[in-house]
């Protein structure tokens, strides 16, 4: 007998089990070596234009498609005197109004406020959206104008993944 012209009907076998094989070992690192850089990806930044001075925010999503969890720790922009972590949200007047404070007008249910987040978690296999009206990236005090068209970058530390940097444009998309 000659292995080597054994029927082609049997060729299949071999090739699925190595494909397992390969997958196996791609399932294994994925559980036990620490995530790398590039493993998370960052979709669709856009950042507000505003004038030197002001506020603006930038907008993303992060998507985590591994099996481990991973950890926003901060942003950090050379453009702002400070990038912070926020969270916009709906909190009730009577909780937050100082005494004497009067509530704006049509907020008499509650008020939309920015809570500065420490840190912001990407859970395993999950996506996680900042946008418009809750989770956002603050740019503070604007050291220059960012003109709608403009390309900016933003520097994001993570707890696996270490420093991703990205280029995002201003404007709402
Ligand atoms: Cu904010």
């Amino acid at each position: 007998m000659n292995n080597s012209n054994h029927p082609a009907a049997f060729e299949g076998k071999p090739t699925a089990l190595l494909v397992l094989a390969i997958l196996s070992l791609f399932l294994f690192a994925g559980c036990s070596a620490p995530v790398e850089d590039g493993t998370i990806s960052i979709q669709d930044a856009w950042a507000r234009p505003a004038i030197t001075g002001d506020n603006s925010a930038v907008y993303f999503v992060i998507d985590n498609p591994f099996a481990q969890d991973e950890v926003l720790l901060s942003a950090n922009s050379e453009l702002a005197s400070a990038t912070e972590l926020h969270m916009t949200m709906m909190v009730e007047i009577e909780d937050n109004m100082e005494d004497g404070e009067e509530a704006m007008p049509g907020m008499e249910d509650g008020a939309m406020r920015m809570m500065p987040q420490e840190n912001v978690p990407i859970p395993a296999n999950t996506a996680v959206s900042f946008e418009p009206g809750g989770l956002h990236v603050m740019l503070i005090d604007l050291q220059e104008e960012l003109i709608e068209g403009d390309m900016i970058s933003l520097t994001l530390e993570f707890e696996q993944a270490g420093t991703i940097v990205i280029e995002l444009p201003v404007g709402a998309r």
